[in-house]
């Protein structure tokens, strides 16, 4: 029986408390007409006593805690449940005190975290409707959340229908995770079937796909990738202070670099591309990299930071044939000179202008290509004329996900969170600590000699012993760490698992296992990254 917040009684009103409402025998009757059928005992009994108590439901089934974005000092702590009751209470003291929550990771928590489609109240009632039904329920981690769906769709939704995609969600956006059409690459390939729960949401074609990306040349649909505009006089020396890395470098840098909290705990990695003097794209992980930077912007007007994800879009053309592909298509030069790795530069695809990045989560040789959400589907046509002949596929995130782990690129808020520490994190390169201030800089030279655990790379030679992320690690019988994430390497012919362990535990060669459902799966430490550690592919 839904009840909006907006209807909640206040407690001049209510009988007892805002959060117990009259109990209605005849919407209880159904519910204990089946117990009394199944619990005999109760068939004598009577209800002295019934109370309606209202319990929260968020969309995303977390609280919604901390800052209001539109007034200062309004602080937020609702959608708590009693079992969370104690540890929010501490997060909330030590975030209001401290200007942080130094002992657990919040971002799945912030009331700042939405974006617009999700304050819809439609939305709202379906997506909450539904979570209480299902809050109980073993839930496959790749399980969509159902209506209202489709929400976002990228301009290349209606060809990835023809081709079969198979989508899952991300942030509303319909992404694809494979594409049917792809099945007769798995001729003359064999991939390994992973055990049953990990093959839901599955298919060998994401084998086929991962493959097919490192042999020839991939289209993958990047638009659910979070893009800010960082613009005004102020904006290089704004980005400054708030990354670890050298933003305000040549028109046309590419730089990888992190966003701390003051006690140095990782807030995001984002990619900061210099696009004109005055003018910055950010690669970010989701709305609270905007509100974080929203946050500290100058008081002078001197900077805006926007979204921009919403009206553009983004194609990632990456593989060993990409040159083969983009360069005919193209009057600016694209070779290895023309446009170095981590360079931006504006072009033309055919009658699309794009913005292109050269840079690749998946490993390969090739660019991010951007442009406005009206051109998109003639860039995606164009680029996938230009690619079939060659032998090109369109590749979904499944084959995305291995890829990357093979690569050993981390994922914000999967791989590392405000809990960890870049040098923990394995994303100590991307520190600077010769340049000026930053925030979390002073927090991170006193963490940096005192690295005690490690996100490590494990392997699995069990090709069917795929798992899924959030298992617990045991070394000799005593539970040490916890899975991120996993998948297949399809590449590499082995299974990837990336865990938090303790540093003793990380040396190459060190075996753990891993505890999956009524299992111990055997794992191995490994020097990472699993594929072209020289950057081989990525440099040439
Ligand atoms: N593309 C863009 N922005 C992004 C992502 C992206 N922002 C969010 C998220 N993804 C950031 N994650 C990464 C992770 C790794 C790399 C890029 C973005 C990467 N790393 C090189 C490496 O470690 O070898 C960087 C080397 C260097 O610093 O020169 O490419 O997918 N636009």
């Amino acid at each position: 029986m839904p009840v909006s917040a907006d209807d909640i009684l206040t407690f001049d009103e209510a009988d007892v408390m805002p959060s117990v409402l009259k109990f209605t025998e005849e919407d209880f009757e159904p519910a204990w007409a089946e117990t009394r059928s199944l619990l005999p005992a109760t068939r004598e009994a009577k209800i002295e006593e019934g109370i309606n108590g209202l319990f929260s439901f968020t969309t995303d089934n977390f609280p919604l805690l901390g800052e209001s974005p539109d007034v200062k000092g309004f602080w937020v702590a609702e959608a708590v449940w009693v079992t969370h009751s104690a540890g929010v209470g501490r997060a909330m003291a030590e975030w209001l005190v401290d200007g942080h929550c130094s002992s657990f990771d919040l971002h799945e928590c912030d009331v700042n975290r939405f974006e617009p489609h999700q304050l819809a109240p439609e939305y709202v009632l379906a997506r909450d409707c539904r979570n209480f039904v299902e809050v109980y329920d073993i839930l496959h981690p790749l399980q969509p959340s159902g209506d209202p769906r489709p929400l976002r769709t990228s301009p290349f939704h209606v060809r990835q229908q023809e081709h079969g995609a198979f989508f899952l969600e991300a942030n509303g956006w319909e992404r694809p995770h494979w594409y049917e059409a792809n099945a007769s690459l798995l001729e003359g390939r064999s991939i390994p079937t992973p055990n049953d729960w990990a093959a839901r949401y599955w298919s060998p074609v994401v084998g086929a796909e991962a493959q097919a990306t490192r042999e020839t040349v991939a289209l993958y649909d990047m638009t659910a990738l979070k893009r800010l505009e960082v613009s005004g006089p102020g904006a290089a020396a704004f980005l400054e202070r708030m990354v670890t890395g050298r933003v305000a470098k040549s028109v046309g840098s590419v730089t990888y670099t992190l966003l701390l909290d003051h006690d140095g705990g990782i807030r995001s990695d984002i990619t900061v591309a210099r696009l004109g003097r005055d003018l910055f794209q950010v690669g970010a992980n989701g709305n609270l990299d905007l509100d974080w930077l929203r946050r500290h912007l100058p008081a002078d007007g001197s900077v805006q930071a926007r979204d921009i994800t919403p009206g553009t879009c983004c194609i990632g053309l990456w593989g060993p044939l990409a040159r083969k592909v983009l360069q005919p298509l193209t009057d600016e030069d694209f070779s290895n000179d023309g446009l170095k790795y981590f360079r931006a530069k504006r072009a033309h695809i055919g009658s699309v202008p794009v913005t292109a990045m050269r840079l690749s989560y998946v490993g390969e040789l090739g660019w991010e290509l951007y442009t406005t959400a009206d051109l998109g589907l003639k860039l995606w046509d164009t680029l996938w004329a230009a690619a079939r002949p060659l032998g090109g596929v369109i590749a979904g995130r499944g084959a995305f996900n291995s890829l990357r782990l093979e690569k050993g690129y981390r994922s914000f808020g999967t791989d590392m969170t405000y809990e960890h520490d870049p040098y923990e994190a394995g994303v100590g390169f991307a520190v600077r600590p010769d340049k000026d201030d930053f925030i979390g800089k002073a927090a991170l030279e006193r963490r940096k000699g005192n690295v005690r655990r490690r996100l490590t790379c494990l392997t699995i030679d069990d090709p069917h012993a795929v798992v899924l992320g959030k298992e617990p690690v045991y070394d000799a019988g005593r539970a040490v760490g916890y899975v991120t994430s996993a998948a297949y390497g399809y590449t590499i012919g082995k299974g990837i698992a990336y865990a938090w362990l303790p540093a003793e535990l990380t040396s190459p060669g060190t075996p753990v296992r891993i505890g999956y459902f009524d299992r111990l799966i055997e794992a191995v430490v490994a020097e990472e990254p699993l594929f072209d550690p020289t950057m081989s592919r990525l440099r040439g």
